[in-house]
């Protein structure tokens, strides 16, 4: 039996594949989950429609809705992908109390900045929705999300004048003992006010699974999968982000992805 490569070799690889031209990593086979392509031309396609999506999107609206599926269509088991476990001690205690001490900072830009607890979260007006995934590896997954839309939380700390854009912190580092490479990702208000953007603490019906990004992780629908960042903490408001990261928005904008992946 092949074991599985380590977490931090996968990820090399994959910086990797990035800097020598996009090819696909295997589609896995589970029930509702479905391969885009075996060969890296629909993934090459989907790249290169990223920045006329933008201006399509820009032209059609933006508030146009992702599609929405039945319960039925979901996939009884949601594909992982990327961090599945967030390496390091933070995260461990976090988890070993069942979040108990995990918080979700809104802060920056804000006249009202929130420190929420999970259960505050849930005691919150919620949304469901029954999605598809796509991720530019070349796979995509439907899954029915539960959670509170981001501009409830965004109504709640009252963004300033000069945000502009949401940069969503994460807990887990993309390199071996680095807290520099902490995945974080952006979009900017037109997609954090976007009725479908929510932050989400149930995958099908069932608190949301620490390899899908427990406790908390977004679901901006209209975009691609690198876009839904999984193990949040903080929210920040801000009026750019070139000075977060790399400054590209993203730590895979940060790799050269495009900020915007819109579908
Ligand atoms: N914090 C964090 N968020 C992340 C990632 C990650 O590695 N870390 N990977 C991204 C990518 S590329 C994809 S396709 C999806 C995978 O989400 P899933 O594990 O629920 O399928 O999460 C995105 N958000
Ligand atoms: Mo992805």
């Amino acid at each position: 039996m092949k074991s599985p490569k380590p977490f931090f070799e996968q990820r090399r690889e994959r910086r990797n594949l990035l800097r020598t031209g996009l090819a696909v990593a295997a589609g896995g086979a589970l029930a509702g989950c479905d391969a885009i392509s075996h060969n890296d031309t629909a993934v090459e396609v989907l790249r290169s429609a990223e920045k006329l999506t933008e201006s399509v999107h820009r032209v059609l609206g933006r508030r146009a809705m992702a599609q929405e599926f039945s319960p039925a269509e979901a996939a009884p088991v949601f594909r992982a992908n990327g961090t599945t476990m967030p390496p390091g001690e933070n995260y461990a205690k976090l988890m070993a109390s069942g979040f108990a001490d995990w918080r979700l900072k809104v802060d920056g830009l804000v006249a009202k900045p929130l420190e929420l607890t999970m259960a505050q979260l849930q005691a919150m007006p919620s949304r469901s929705q029954v999605t598809r995934h796509d991720c530019v590896e070349g796979w995509s997954c439907i899954g029915q999300w539960k959670g509170v839309r981001l501009s409830y939380l965004l109504n709640m700390a009252v963004p300033g004048p000069e945000a502009k854009f949401v940069v969503f912190h994460c807990l887990d580092m993309m390199e071996e003992d680095d807290e520099d490479t902490l995945y974080y990702e952006s979009v900017d208000l037109d997609d954090a006010f976007h009725e479908q953007t929510i932050l989400a603490y149930e995958l099908n019906g069932k608190p949301l699974p620490v390899r899908n990004g427990a406790p908390l992780r977004a679901r901006i629908e209209r975009q691609l999968g690198y876009k839904q960042p999984k193990y949040l903490h903080r929210v920040e408001l801000v009026a750019a982000f070139d000075k977060i990261g790399s400054g590209k928005g993203g730590y895979w904008e940060d790799q050269g992805y495009n900020w915007y992946g819109g579908i």
